[in-house]
């Protein structure tokens, strides 16, 4: 990348934001890669082999910490070499393209290595939270009909508790821990002990070929699987130049988890795209864990979230004076809102550099509003859309775009940016509910390239006279808890299945540190009595079943639940009275 440090002043990358807007066009991105049409556009290979081919093979692509004093780097030679092997072993394993294969693992080096190489192979990365609990990994599992899972000793069990029940799982791969413990069936592949695969003959992706499935959870339903493709990479390129500002000497740390899309688009895909040094830090959070990490590597640019930032300004200014931070440069940050003050303090405590926020969605696939370096920030507020982005406010009721400042609509997108979700994987109605103006029997091409239609995100927002977005709230029941968003309906789901509970339903309650966390209300079947003990036993329950991210933080014991006429609980009414707020018309509810 061109490097524009002139005389000790950085230009910064996008330069104008006006200009920028004047002159776009998302080929710039293929000139920022250096890029020509005709050339193998695949995710895996340009993130790594083309990186070597450019002469950067000795340089580092990963500094990588975890647990106690365990550490390691790789180069992007290396990063070459690993993706190979995965892709290698995984054709071997009788893998093809467009299968999917689930990546389940902390952030462990083999979960880089094997992320690239599943695109070298043409298959589909699905990268799920290792926190995740058998029973969440199950539905994603089976939604998918996934093939292959890549986990290792410390999760297989939770593999095997449901592998019987999901037919279409033909491998089970182990890549770390002890070989000799594994159960029948189950694979041993230790890529860096392995054989070093020098060549592998990358899949000959089209821009449409799918590259990454991610799921994400919506009000209804089960999670919805949002299916990327390998043309995300130009999207994900450009704005990691642009809003990130990664020059060639940064040292880089994106502090999301690949189960999560921040830490695939922007802890994978965006930076190596670039050739970036990338740092992970795979060990449990703590403030002066996280900042020696960017004290020890001497880290530039930071991409994090605003729960992480929080629970950092708890631990105090002192803290921050203990350690050297003054290798940052750029901070930024996505997931929740990102409260004024939190924008405020860092300006405070990291000499001058305030967090920039960015807004987006596993469907976007890439930053869409954001903040960029050299423009005002206005703390509270998400930014401006990213140049090559229509973006507006619809009217609640009319979904027209709003023109006048400050009323708050649906923020939504024109279609056609390069990482824009292709599908929700195999429910095409659900994919057709998210664009307004759609024609009853759209197809999903006919929808995402139609310049006359809106994305709707289910966020809502308004926008001041100067074009700044500010965030108002979700548009639906979602919880997002701590930056992950956390389907009510999968909790609920889970919740009955409890022996002593009859109903449930899920809302999110006010959290300091959080922004939301999980508050379940429930009725207990007959012969069930509320206790301590008992609501412990529920919290357990789902914490083991899904995740300590979807473990309700309260339990309250109901006689009965609020319902509509036709039966459905109504959440929005539980939850407007956890935040204090307006009830509504209850009309609608049932006396029952
Ligand atoms: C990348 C990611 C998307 C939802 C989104 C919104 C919330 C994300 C935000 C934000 C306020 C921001 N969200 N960024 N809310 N300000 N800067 O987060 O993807 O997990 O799909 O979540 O998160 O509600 O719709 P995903």
């Amino acid at each position: 990348m061109e490097n524009r440090r002139i005389g000790g002043v950085h230009l910064s990358n996008i330069g104008s934001y006006e200009e920028r807007i004047e002159d776009f066009n998302w080929d710039i991105a293929k000139d920022i890669l250096d890029w020509k049409d005709g050339e193998l556009l695949n995710i895996g290979a340009i993130c790594s082999d083309r990186i070597c081919s450019r002469g950067d093979g000795k340089k580092t692509a990963l500094i990588w910490e975890g647990f106690g004093d365990k550490n390691a780097r790789y180069t992007f030679d290396d990063l070459r070499v690993y993706s190979n092997g995965f892709a290698k072993f995984l054709s071997e394993q009788g893998i093809q393209p467009e299968d999917r294969v689930c990546i389940f693992m902390d952030k462990i080096p083999s979960l880089y290595f094997s992320f690239l190489g599943v695109l070298k192979l043409g298959a589909i990365a699905q990268p799920l939270f290792s926190a995740f609990g058998d029973e969440s990994l199950e539905v994603r599992l089976a939604s998918a009909g996934t093939r292959a899972i890549l986990t290792t000793r410390k999760h297989v069990r939770k593999v095997r508790k449901i592998k019987d029940r999901l037919p279409e799982l033909k491998k089970i791969i182990v890549v770390e821990g002890n070989p000799d413990r594994l159960k029948e069936g189950e694979i041993f592949f230790d890529v860096e002990n392995s054989p070093r695969v020098e060549e592998f003959d990358v899949y000959h992706s089209t821009p449409e070929t799918p590259s990454v499935l991610h799921y994400t959870s919506g009000t209804t339903g089960q999670p919805k699987g949002a299916l990327h493709v390998h043309n995300s990479i130009w999207a994900q390129a450009l704005t990691t130049s642009w809003v990130l500002d990664l020059l060639d000497d940064d040292i880089y740390w994106c502090t999301a988890d690949p189960g999560w899309v921040t830490g695939t688009s922007y802890g994978i895909i965006g930076p190596w795209a670039l050739g970036a040094t990338q740092c992970v830090l795979d060990s449990g959070f703590t403030s002066s864990r996280w900042y020696k990490f960017i004290q020890d590597n001497r880290i530039t640019v930071w991409y994090s979230a605003p729960t992480a930032i929080r629970a950092l300004m708890k631990d105090g200014n002192e803290l921050v004076s203990d350690f050297d931070l003054s290798s940052l440069r750029n901070l930024a940050s996505v997931g929740e809102p990102l409260n004024a003050e939190a924008v405020i303090w860092s300006g405070e405590v990291f000499d001058g550099l305030k967090f920039h926020d960015t807004f987006w969605q596993t469907e976007t696939g890439a930053m869409m509003i954001t903040n960029y370096p050299g423009m005002e920030i206005r703390p509270g507020s998400m930014g401006k859309p990213f140049p090559g982005i229509k973006a507006a406010v619809l009217d609640l009721a009319t979904h027209e775009p709003v023109d006048e400042a400050g009323k708050v609509g649906l923020i939504a997108f024109r279609p056609g940016w390069p990482s824009m979700f292709r599908q929700y994987w195999k429910q095409p109605d659900t994919y057709r509910s998210k664009f307004v103006g759609a024609s009853e029997n759209a197809m999903p091409d006919e929808l995402r390239t139609n310049p006359d239609l809106w994305y709707v995100s289910g966020d809502r927002a308004s926008i001041d006279k100067d074009g700044y977005y500010w965030f108002v709230g979700r548009d639906d029941d979602v919880i997002n808890t701590g930056g992950h968003l956390v389907g009510p309906f999968e909790i609920e789901s889970a919740l009955v299945e409890h022996e002593a509970i009859a109903e449930a339903a899920a809302v999110g309650k006010p959290d300091k540190v959080n922004m939301e966390v999980v508050k379940a209300f429930v009725t207990l079947k007959p012969g069930f009595e509320p206790s301590d003990d008992l609501e412990l036993d529920i919290m357990n329950f789902i914490r083991k079943r899904l995740s300590p991210l979807a473990m309700p933080q309260e339990i309250e014991y109901r006689d009965k639940l609020p319902k509509t006429r036709s039966g459905k609980i109504v959440r929005r009414y539980l939850r407007a009275i956890e935040w204090g707020e307006e009830v509504g018309d209850l009309s609608s509810l049932s006396d029952e």
